[in-house]
């Protein structure tokens, strides 16, 4: 057996013994190969595994149906969009959950807590966002959940642990391997996808654990390492520090804007606005109100940043995040 494997390597590793089918081992060999420290000493035991998960996989193919055949890999959408959460153990992904939903995921001490995804609401001003927590991604183990999610998902939120050696290394490693899947992640700012070909999704890279930096000196430096690449703001998810800023972060991230369509003479609900993706046009929204409205539509008039109160505007204005609209038919 070779040295240096961390304790909670044998308690996962005992897991094995009562896995109930192939796809559980493989998934319990993963979690392993995430841990295993990587060096010379544990090359062979990583080799092992490897091999030992390709059969299974190939195995698994061969059988006929079984009961995980037919899953979907998807969790339905809910809320003003959806936000997949990924990070390697212990970073903090869960209490991270809690934190921004105030629902309470399985946590412990202890990496692989989260198994299936777990989905959330977090609430930021009027509406509702879906998280959805993950099992650990690392560099040896992208899941089939990771990426069927990630294809669904309207954007990604990476959690990384300050405290971690290397954790920009991981985080680069686990982005170049979700590519090669042909799920590609830009930051929020320059929303431009390297290739054309594959559809991207905007990312943000929360680096967690801010409590253990109090200078803010890891932060800076990692920030610094990313610059270019994605954007980060560091957070503490234990303490609950810059919540608010991240809640208004991961609004923005989705691109979406929240219309509010009022009938002439009523006042306006603010309670329930329509939620439309960014460059969406009054047109946009008639058609969200009603299937009919659209087509009936005579003008409108706008109460927004960009027009005085009432003003007369037509289908093709450009709305933004707030904008109250009387659709006159
Ligand atoms: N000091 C500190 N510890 C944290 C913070 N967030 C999470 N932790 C601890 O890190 C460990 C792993 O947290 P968890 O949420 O389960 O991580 P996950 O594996 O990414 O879901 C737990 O012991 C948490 O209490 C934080 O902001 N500061
Ligand atoms: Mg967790």
């Amino acid at each position: 057996m070779p040295a240096n494997l961390p304790p909670k390597y044998f308690d996962i590793e005992k897991k094995l013994k009562t896995a109930r089918d192939s796809r559980e081992k493989i998934e319990i060999m993963e979690e392993l190969l995430a841990i295993i420290p990587k060096h010379k000493g544990t090359e062979k035991l990583r080799a092992l595994y490897k091999t030992k998960i390709a059969k299974l996989r190939v195995q698994d193919k061969k059988k006929p149906a079984t009961s995980h055949q037919g899953t979907t890999y998807t969790i339905e959408k809910s809320g003003a969009g959806q936000i997949v959460m990924l990070g390697p153990p212990n970073a903090g992904k869960s209490s991270l959950l809690k934190s921004l939903t105030g629902t309470e995921p399985k946590i412990a001490d202890y990496p692989f807590t989260t198994h299936a995804p777990s989905p959330a609401m977090m609430k930021f001003e009027n509406i509702q966002i879906q998280l959805v927590d993950t099992h650990p991604i690392s560099a040896d183990f992208i899941d089939v959940w990771h990426s069927e999610l990630l294809k669904n998902a309207d954007a990604g939120l990476f959690v990384l642990d300050l405290g971690a050696p290397d954790s920009r290394d991981d985080l680069l490693t686990v982005m170049a391997q979700l590519e090669e899947k042909r799920i590609e992640f830009v930051a929020d700012e320059t929303g431009q996808s390297s290739s054309r070909q594959i559809p991207y999704r905007r990312i943000l890279v929360v680096a967690n654990k801010a409590d253990l930096d109090s200078s803010g000196e890891k932060a800076r430096l990692l920030r610094e390492e990313l610059e270019g690449t994605f954007d980060m703001t560091a957070v503490s998810a234990t303490m609950g520090t810059d919540m608010e800023e991240l809640k208004a972060r991961l609004f923005a991230l989705l691109r979406v804007l929240r219309v509010y369509s009022k009938a002439p003479g009523k006042d306006v609900d603010k309670t329930d606005p329509f939620i439309l993706p960014e460059g969406s046009t009054v047109n946009d929204l008639a058609k969200a109100v009603h299937k009919d409205f659209a087509e009936k539509l005579k003008y409108a008039r706008s109460w927004s940043r960009r027009t005085y109160d009432g003003q007369r505007i037509n289908r093709d204005f450009v709305l933004s995040d707030g904008d109250i609209i009387e659709l006159h038919l």
